[in-house]
């Protein structure tokens, strides 16, 4: 039998890191109306009537307005679910998400 001592490998962590956040993006167009972008804001991520407006017309005046941060997961499905419902009625609305730095 070998009386080799061996340490442990691994080191126990404290501290678990947070998920990084993502950002949800509205992106503007030139087809979709505007008060059918401020009621998918308000539906898909529960704005009110004032958030839902400043959030879209800051998209319209500058091409593009972060709407809100999330995990990836929730980011993801929120900005596909409110792309999608655009889509079902013909419009070119997009919603996109970004690692927020
Ligand atoms: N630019 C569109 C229009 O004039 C309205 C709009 C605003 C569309 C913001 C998309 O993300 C958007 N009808």
């Amino acid at each position: 039998m070998s009386n080799i001592l061996t340490r442990p490998r691994t080191k126990v962590r404290l501290e678990t890191e947070r998920p990084r956040l993502h950002k949800v993006i509205l992106l503007n167009d030139d087809y979709t109306p505007r008060e059918f972008v401020v009621a998918i804001l308000k539906a898909e991520f529960r704005m009110n009537e004032d958030q839902a407006y400043r959030v879209m017309m800051t998209a319209h005046r500058r091409g593009a307005c972060v709407v809100a941060v999330f995990t990836q997961d929730v980011a993801e499905t929120k900005a596909t679910r409110a792309t999608e419902a655009g889509r079902s009625k013909g419009y070119p609305l997009l919603f996109t998400t970004e690692p927020e730095e």
